[in-house]
């Protein structure tokens, strides 16, 4: 008896588990651990009707070309900057990501990492495992309340970070594409808010319009009293700049979570002097990877029911 399910293809490299809900209601096809990528796109392409893909992988525009009957593209994240999107739109595609779920997490990561850049929790900790607590205290570090932070995109993410940030007892600021109805300074022109922040705060959408917002100019209005902090896209910072900075300390110090190229870290940013860096966990806790996955399969469920997609991508 033939499967009737509709077939998807999975770009996206998520554990067994998470795959798991979508399983059961579509027909999946691994792309990504597919021994022959070609073999398996001359049985499957013309039956493709969906697209999986996750927030920090890239979706080719070349693949889409040869799925002709594929209708929706569902992101398993809340970025979309690895999505073709003239390309969907101009085909009438569908797209969905996963917004809210991980707002929560990704926030959380980010006030984590300003507290290890302030605190120098990471000192603190090799303090101790290299055996030198017995021969003095670590040495003393900077308090995070009454710092200010100038946070770059004033979105979900964005608002709550700020919000940790206000019961840490900082001083809030931002810049973004336009004034929010919010309690906090907001500055037109990023150069401004970095050169009166003691630490910036990245959390803007990625993509061509953020592309390396956070140049040397503003890396230096920062300046040595300054820490970034970026917990959005690698593509915001120019990350040569930012080695450049850190290597010359015009800036502080740096706690990241995302890169230009992932999962390749360049070794002088490893070897930078003030840095903390995470590889990409602003979303990676099991409830959240969950929650995320039942958002790729109410979207799917509602593309295939013909019902409008529970969170699109705008304009899709
Ligand atoms: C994940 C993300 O890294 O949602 C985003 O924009 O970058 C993350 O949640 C990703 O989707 C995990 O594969």
């Amino acid at each position: 008896m033939s499967d009737s399910r509709p077939e998807l293809l999975v770009v996206a490299d998520l554990p067994a588990w998470l795959q798991e809900p979508w399983q059961a209601e579509f027909l999946c096809h691994d792309w990504v651990h597919a021994p022959d990528r070609e073999a398996l796109l001359s049985r499957v392409a013309p039956r493709i009707r969906g697209v999986v893909t996750h927030a920090a992988g890239v979706v080719e525009e070349t693949l889409l070309a040869r799925l002709p009957g594929v209708e929706i593209v569902a992101c398993f994240g809340v970025g979309y900057d690895g999505i073709p999107l003239a390309h969907c739109r101009s085909r009438g595609l569908r797209v969905s990501n996963t917004p809210e779920v991980l707002t929560d997490d990704t926030a959380d990561i980010a006030v984590a990492l300003l507290l290890m850049l302030c605190r120098d929790l990471l000192g603190a900790n090799r303090h101790l495992a290299t055996g030198q607590w017995p021969r003095g205290p670590a040495p003393l570090a900077t308090a995070m309340a009454g710092k200010r932070v100038g946070i770059l995109g004033l979105g979900r993410i964005g608002k709550a970070i700020a919000r940790r940030l206000e019961a840490f007892g900082c001083i809030l600021a931002y810049q973004g594409r336009q004034p929010q109805e919010v309690p906090y300074r907001y500055y037109p022109e990023l150069r401004a808010l970095a050169r009166a922040s003691d630490a910036l705060v990245v959390a803007c959408p990625g993509g061509a319009a953020t592309r390396h917002l956070v140049d040397a100019e503003v890396l230096e209005a920062l300046g040595a009293k300054g820490w970034l902090v970026n917990i959005a896209r690698g593509s915001v910072v120019d990350e040569d700049a930012l080695i450049a900075a850190l290597h010359a300390g015009t800036i502080r110090g740096a706690a990241l979570d995302v890169y230009a190229h992932e999962p390749m870290v360049p070794q002088a940013l490893i070897d930078a002097p003030g840095v903390v860096l995470l590889p990409h966990v602003g979303s990676a806790t099991r409830e959240t990877r969950l929650a995320m996955s039942l958002g790729v399969l109410c979207n799917l469920r509602a593309h295939f029911a013909g019902e409008p997609l529970p969170t699109p991508v705008p304009g899709c």
